[in-house]
């Protein structure tokens, strides 16, 4: 693994650098995006942030959030940093086919599946949330660690943590969380946008969600389908279905939770969840895909039925073994 001080010195070596997130962006990866943004920036370089996908409304008080532009604005830059991706497919295709020829990608990232792609690779999956290597590298810089960064990164935690309630919380998390918090944030304010400040389409998604919700015989697989007619039918998209899953593993003696959503192009996007004792990065690694043990994600070109029959199965085998 390279060190933050090899990735400050290769990028100080580049004037103009694009910052990518993944596609369905989350707190973490716009949070990262946005705070490694302002790091370089801060540093004198001219940052493009670039994004496949619509970043959920939810974001946009985040500093910078309004300079996210969409792929087509790739290109010209010397050096990309990928964040919170655990390959350049997953920023979206036509970003992994932009990048081929730039002379330095860095990958930034703490999915234990990620692919090391980069020319250099800051990869920690001890790392409770990708922000909490940003802070780590905003702290090998000889300047100072503004509210603004902050922000980003604090936001980018509280995301990737469940506000500080997965296992993945640690002390460090904390002490991390702590020293954000210090530059000046109001915690109350930014929970209440994150949180509190919900798009009406979002609650129409989860009701449309758990009048389908159903759960295996053994009680421990509990999934939400969502078809594609129906959401188009309330007007939603993917950037309204944040947090959907989560309702899946709060149920009492579910293990698994799974989302199933249909896409228009004839593929099955699907996101797990674990409670404590299945590695659902293993899970969603048969299918093709990967993320982290508690939460992972894969896509399959199949029927939505289909796609529910096998992975529902897949999840039962593993249990067995639990
Ligand atoms: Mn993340």
């Amino acid at each position: 693994m390279s060190s933050c001080q090899e990735v400050i010195s290769a990028l100080g070596k580049y004037d103009e650098i694009a910052v990518v997130c993944h596609v369905n962006p989350d707190g973490d990866c716009v949070g990262s995006m946005l705070g490694m943004g302002l790091i370089l920036q801060a540093m004198g370089k001219k940052v493009t942030f670039i994004s496949s996908d619509v970043i959920p409304g939810a974001y946009s008080f985040l500093p910078g959030s309004q300079h996210i532009k969409g792929v087509d604005n790739l290109g010209g830059q010397q050096a990309v940093v990928f964040v919170d991706c655990t390959d350049p497919d997953r920023a979206g295709e036509q970003v992994a086919r932009s990048v081929s020829g730039i002379p330095c990608i860095i990958n930034i990232d703490h999915h234990v599946s990620n692919r090391q792609f980069g020319h250099l690779n800051l990869v920690d999956p001890e790392a409770a949330a990708t922000g909490e290597i940003i802070y780590r590298l905003a702290k090998e810089i000889p300047l100072p660690l503004t509210k603004e960064i902050a922000l980003c990164l604090y936001t980018a935690i509280v995301m990737d943590t469940g506000s500080f309630r997965y296992e993945n919380t640690t002390g460090t998390t904390h002490r991390i969380a702590a020293e954000l918090v210090d530059t000046g944030l109001n915690v109350f304010d930014i929970n209440r946008n994150l949180y509190e400040d919900v798009p009406l389409t979002n609650l129409k998604v989860i009701q449309l969600g758990l009048a389908g919700l159903k759960t295996s015989s053994c009680g421990r697989v509990a999934w939400i389908t969502l078809r594609e007619e129906d959401m188009r039918k309330i007007d939603a998209g993917d950037e309204h279905i944040d947090g959907l899953i989560n309702y899946t593993r709060m149920i009492k003696g579910v293990e698994v939770g799974i989302l199933f959503r249909e896409t228009g192009e004839g593929l099955i996007k699907i996101s797990f969840r674990s409670k404590d004792r299945v590695d659902v990065n293993r899970l969603a690694g048969e299918f093709g895909g990967g993320g982290h043990p508690r939460a992972s994600g894969c896509r399959i070109a199949t029927s939505l039925a289909q796609a529910e029959e096998q992975v529902v199965a897949a999840a039962s085998r593993l249990l067995e073994g639990c």
